[in-house]
């Protein structure tokens, strides 16, 4: 039998600090209130959010350098929805894991459904993966795969990502991501306008057979590995991709895929108001693609973008229904702790932009009160709210200090007696 976190262990744990939470919830509230603001709906709030693990995101990451494997490390889907199962049980946040094929395989997918539903989760967007060479395949990816010069590898992609289509479905799952690493290092390698054209043609394939009720999730991304171009690069060339597909076809926003100091709050702005958003990979960075946690760089973009989807919730923007997914590499952590401390950092930054009176700001907007208006973002900003998210978790019998509940269990330690480490493993993403 393997070992798990009690409810009991929990509920211990909380007992210790509720009385210092109780003095600081009340406290907030009256500071709330003074404000206008009821603190019990920001609590609804914060318990309705959701946002959804990647199954590659509990091992631990690497560069194209080094991979240092941590202990106890996941040694395939069975031991990642156990370590996601850990991570919804303390944030009460993550109720849903997106899975990456063929990382992910198993024969049989109803039993995984099964297996993953004992640990209160379900299954997110599926994604596929053009991106590697697997073991005993035909045609190479090297040089691209649903924009590859050759029809025959094209196609390959194309059946690999119906593959994860028809396994998503065995899931529970609604949409498929997909990504490719499709471009080139040299200019002239390849001609900029007919590999757009190839895309096009492959995914409009995948397009054709995505179920009735299904989305696809185009995801763009500047360059890595491809350093001269990059297929889908940026949300022009995906807006292009997904208004040429139809109305299945949504863009999705990696914070890590863009130019460095790209407003990536306003991309999110015109992707709403094209109907067009598919949801989003969290993460944070400094300079690219980093891959780093949730909220550790720059916790205000994060807001900023939280500021245009709540305002886009509220005034009920057409076709608006973003899929929350976090997507990180956590090379010098214990992944989980990494996920746990960016789950909470998202549903803080949705219960911070959930602050703001959106007919105040209008009306300073309105009447070009510059500094108001700025003002009443920052101040959502700087409340510490930690206390509204603490109860939430409260009520859904979570621990108010997830961090110590996990690191009092000792859960790293038994799973590194209960899973002998994988020998051989040192390639840079997981
Ligand atoms: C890529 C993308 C993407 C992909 C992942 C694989 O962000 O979503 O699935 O890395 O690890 O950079
Ligand atoms: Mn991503
Ligand atoms: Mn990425």
């Amino acid at each position: 039998m393997s070992f798990a976190i009690t409810a009991d262990f929990i509920a211990s744990g909380n007992t210790a600090l509720l009385a210092a939470h109780e003095d600081d919830y009340a406290a907030l509230g009256r500071q709330l209130e003074r404000r206008g603001i009821a603190i019990e709906k920001l609590v609804a709030r914060a318990m309705g959010y959701s946002v959804a693990v990647p199954t590659w995101g509990v091992g631990t990451g690497g560069t194209r350098f080094a991979r240092f494997p941590g202990p106890g490390e996941p040694r395939h889907i069975h031991d990642k929805l156990e370590d996601c199962g850990v991570i919804h049980q303390l944030t009460r946040v993550t109720d849903n894991v997106s899975p990456h094929f063929p990382w992910d395989f198993v024969s049989d997918y109803n039993a995984l459904r099964q297996e993953a539903a004992q640990f209160s989760l379900g299954f997110d967007a599926v994604n596929s993966n053009t991106f590697q060479d697997q073991k005993d395949q035909k045609l190479s990816y090297k040089y691209g795969s649903l924009a590859h010069a050759d029809k025959a590898t094209r196609q390959q992609a194309v059946e690999h990502n119906l593959k994860c289509i028809e396994i998503g479905q065995k899931l529970g799952s609604r949409a498929l991501t997909v990504w490719i690493a499709d471009g080139t290092n040299f200019p002239g390698q390849q001609n900029l306008s007919r590999m757009f054209e190839n895309y096009l043609d492959a995914a409009s394939q995948i397009y054709a057979l995505l179920p009735r009720d299904w989305l696809i999730f185009l995801e763009h991304k500047m360059y890595e590995p491809a350093f001269y171009s990059t297929v889908i690069s940026d949300w022009g060339s995906n807006l292009l991709a997904a208004q040429q597909l139809g109305p299945k076809a949504r863009c999705l926003v990696d914070l890590g895929h863009h130019a460095p100091n790209t407003n990536i709050e306003q991309i999110v702005a015109r992707l709403i108001h094209a109907g067009k958003l598919a949801g989003f990979h969290f993460n944070d960075s400094k300079y690219g693609d980093d891959d780093l946690d949730s909220g550790a760089i720059d916790p205000f973009r994060l807001f900023l973008v939280f500021n245009e989807l709540v305002d886009a919730e509220m005034r009920k923007a057409k076709d608006f229904a973003p899929a929350y997914m976090i997507d990180q590499s956590h090379n010098v952590t214990d992944p989980i702790e990494s996920l746990i401390s960016s789950a909470i950092e998202i549903q803080r930054a949705y219960v911070q932009a959930s602050l703001i009176d959106r007919e105040a700001l209008a009306a300073a907007q309105d009447s070009n009160d510059v500094m108001g208006a700025h003002k009443m973002l920052k101040q959502a900003f700087i409340t510490d709210v930690s206390p509204i998210l603490a109860e939430a978790r409260r009520r859904k019998q979570g621990p108010l200090d997830p961090l110590k509940a996990y690191r009092a269990s000792g859960y790293r330690a038994q799973k590194t007696a209960e899973r002998p480490p994988v020998a051989g493993n040192s390639s840079g993403i997981v």
